[in-house]
């Protein structure tokens, strides 16, 4: 028997659409499901300005599918020369919906990104004031520290300093994937949320070396140990407001991911509503998954929750798609756990 669903259209609270033949390659994936989605800035070169994100902005949404009215909230890369200015000016005409801190190193793309976090305090400052929140890609990059700790780290000394300097600031700790954060967050206020990807609620660090070394299952945070997935899956089904989806979905072309160096990111977009449904209906909890998918994000960044629904079915078979798309010349590669996929997006 097919069991159904329906649920208010989600939104993506940190996506990566990159540009191009990518952009236009994995959008139509994400508009199918998503009503809005929060476009990480981690382009080459960065989107550092109010015309860049404008821009960026209009080759999105010139690469809609026909009918489509997905909705690309626009982020802006935080340098240690970003000007409060610029930012005060942006919030004013809505240019950007979050500030994104990468710590220089720390992941795709980030190498323009802050160097010392002191550097950016007068635009923090401004933040706080007016109300914009920060999204915080939350790793030390110290190559002393073990990888798996990064994130752990990164509370002690990082983002508690911060809290204490900035109580009012609205920090988006992204893509949690320890106990620590997850303890963290609980701990805080409601100025501190959390998003939680798809990958994170299904993999721990033994898929990336399961079967053989997998690219595939690699990203930054790194998956964890399976406390600190129980950590994870149980803020997401918690019910509590200041933990949400944001899928993390970057894809790469399997040339890029399939070598030595494989870069990090996890391409989930066409799966990532069925794999979540089905994570919350394992865990006994699928009234709790409509908070978590559609109203909370729309909630902390200030929106009402989308208009329209979407409808997901469970089928008795696991679901058959071709695990790829096509990008220019390129193959790209979707997330694949080693659990067969059972839900799908009907309409
Ligand atoms: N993590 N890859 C990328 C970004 C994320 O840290 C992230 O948000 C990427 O490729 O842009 C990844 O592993
Ligand atoms: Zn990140
Ligand atoms: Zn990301």
């Amino acid at each position: 028997m097919n069991t159904e669903i329906t649920i208010i259209r989600p939104d993506d609270w940190h996506l990566h659409l990159r540009d191009g033949d990518m952009l236009a390659a994995v959008l139509p994936s994400t508009a199918k499901i998503y009503g809005r989605a929060i476009v990480m800035p981690n382009l080459i070169p960065p989107v550092t300005t109010v015309k860049l994100a404008e821009e960026y902005r209009k080759r999105i949404i010139d690469a809609r599918p026909e009918g489509s009215d997905f909705k690309p909230l626009m982020t802006c890369y935080l340098t240690d020369t970003t000007s409060p200015e610029e930012i005060k000016a942006a919030y004013a005409v809505k240019a950007f919906h979050a500030v994104k801190l990468f710590p220089a190193g720390a992941t795709t793309n980030s190498e323009s990104g802050v160097t010392d976090i002191a550097n950016v305090y007068p635009v923090l400052e401004t933040m706080q004031e007016i109300g914009l929140p920060l999204s915080v890609h939350g790793e030390v990059v110290d190559p002393e520290v073990d990888i798996f700790d990064r994130e752990a780290v990164f509370i002690n000394r990082v983002l508690e300093p911060l809290r204490k300097d900035f109580p009012e600031l609205k920090i988006v700790f992204e893509h949690l994937t320890s106990k620590e954060g997850v303890d963290y967050v609980f701990e805080q206020d409601k100025n501190m949320v959390a998003t939680i990807t798809p990958h994170h609620l299904y993999l721990t660090r033994n898929d990336l070396f399961s079967g053989g070394l997998n690219p595939y299952m690699y990203c930054l945070p790194i998956a964890k140990t399976f406390a600190d997935r129980k950590a994870v899956r149980k803020a997401a089904v918690s019910g509590d407001e200041r933990f949400f989806l944001g899928t993390d979905s970057a894809p790469h072309p399997a040339r890029i991911k399939e070598k030595s160096k494989a870069a990090a990111g996890i391409f989930n977009a066409p799966t990532s509503i069925g794999y979540v449904t089905q994570f919350f209906e394992e865990m006994n909890a699928l009234d709790k998954l409509e908070g978590f998918t559609s109203i909370y994000g729309a909630r902390f960044y200030g929106f009402s929750p989308n208009s329209s629904t979407i409808t997901l079915a469970k089928r008795d078979k696991p679901v058959e798609i071709d695990w790829q798309l096509k990008s220019g010349g390129d193959v790209v590669k979707i997330f694949k756990p080693g659990i067969p996929l059972y839900w799908e997006l009907v309409d």
